[in-house]
């Protein structure tokens, strides 16, 4: 059975296939992971971003649906750049929320990737509480994982230990 690993540390130095981005629908850069794979990985990535808007994503990367780009010059061979919700508390958008991680992780396996590093998706510009994402994300990567053979491996990197704690917490009611 593939492998969940929760670590402590910075996205862009993972020495993984795949890294995935928490990025808006334009593509064209932002803040937090999003800033941080852009201004690491250097303007090649931009430069594929460009040549998906002037292609199928004219309108944009739609919530919960996730496309690949070269990883430019980080450790990663490949991008995967999805879209998480914006937090709400009027309406449920946790359906969304697992979209982008099973969306990833299939655009991932259809690359050829075995390891796969997530960031914890929508909680930070995008508001969403850590205990609810953290459920959302372990749950939607687990169930995918079972149907995704080729992916042996997917780490959560969390930016701080209080993210870790949640999600290890949060992984150990995990029925795997
Ligand atoms: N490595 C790992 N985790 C990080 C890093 C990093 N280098 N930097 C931040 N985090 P966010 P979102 C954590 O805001 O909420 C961008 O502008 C951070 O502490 O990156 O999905 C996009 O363009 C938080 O827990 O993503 C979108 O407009 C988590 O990663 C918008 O932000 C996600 O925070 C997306 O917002």
């Amino acid at each position: 059975m593939a492998q969940i690993e929760l670590v402590v540390g910075d996205i862009t130095a993972q020495d993984v296939d795949v890294v995935v981005n928490a990025a808006n629908s334009s593509l064209l850069g932002g803040g937090g992971v999003d800033g941080a794979i852009h201004r690491k990985g250097g303007p090649e990535i931009l430069a594929d971003c460009r040549k998906l808007r002037a292609g199928h994503y004219g309108r944009g990367l739609k919530t919960g649906q996730a496309v690949a780009t070269t990883a430019g010059r980080l450790p990663a061979n490949w991008v995967v750049h999805t879209v998480g919700p914006v937090w709400s508390a009027e309406e449920d958008r946790s359906a969304l929320l697992a979209d982008c991680h099973r969306t990833s992780l299939r655009v991932a396996a259809d690359l050829g990737a075995r390891t796969v590093a997530f960031p914890a998706i929508s909680t930070g510009i995008y508001r969403w509480p850590v205990e609810s994402a953290a459920k959302i994300a372990l749950a939607a990567v687990a169930e995918t994982l079972d149907g995704t053979p080729g992916i042996t491996s997917v780490r959560f990197v969390l930016f701080d230990k209080r993210a870790h704690d949640v999600f290890a917490e949060a992984a150990s009611l995990l029925d795997r």
